[in-house]
């Protein structure tokens, strides 16, 4: 299927429409913690209706769990960690890989915002989320990752900047 480009992103070099994609409200938050992460929808695939959004979780980002979301329907699919994690005393070796919403459509002239609750890994870094997004016609893959901070890129994966908790420095 041929891949469209997004029409905010198509002849500007830089990213002042970088809100019209689709991307993470949040920006930062603390290693290891639960945390809402909410995925922002601003405009269909090339003026068409936006039916169904796919998130891919980081292999170190566990206990997904999707928020309810009248007219759409979730499904979660299960996968092995790459490398298991210990949490809680417990040895986990895998967990939801990804969730989807399926349902709307959702207007090109509309937005709209898809949340889940994970477990943060504890290493600190940058975190990308590769997002699918299923349209009427057409479909985007949101899952490009920058080759050097601040690279321009067409489709931008949505990231999340995991940092040290306050005061972790001191704790050991
Ligand atoms: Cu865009």
């Amino acid at each position: 299927m041929k891949l469209l480009t997004c029409v905010f992103a198509a002849g500007v070099a830089a990213a002042p429409f970088a809100q019209a994609h689709v991307n993470l409200e949040q920006t930062s938050a603390p290693a290891g913690a639960y945390q809402k992460l909410t995925f922002r929808v601003g405009h269909g695939c090339e003026g068409s209706a936006t039916n169904g959004i796919s998130v891919l979780l980081p292999d170190a980002v566990t206990g997904a769990k999707p928020m309810p979301k009248a007219g759409w329907t979730i499904t979660t699919v299960d996968g092995k960690l790459n490398a298991p994690l210990v949490s809680h005393g417990v040895t986990i070796t895998s967990a939801v890989r990804e969730v989807s919403w399926k349902g709307g459509p959702l207007p090109d002239a509309q937005y709209d915002e898809f949340s889940m609750q994970v477990k943060l890994p504890e290493a600190p870094g940058k975190y990308y989320f590769k997002v699918t997004q299923l349209c009427d016609k057409g479909r985007a893959e949101w899952s490009e990752v920058p080759a050097a901070p601040g690279a321009a890129m067409k489709f931008p994966a949505p990231v999340l900047d995991v940092v040290a908790p306050a005061g972790a420095a001191h704790q050991h």
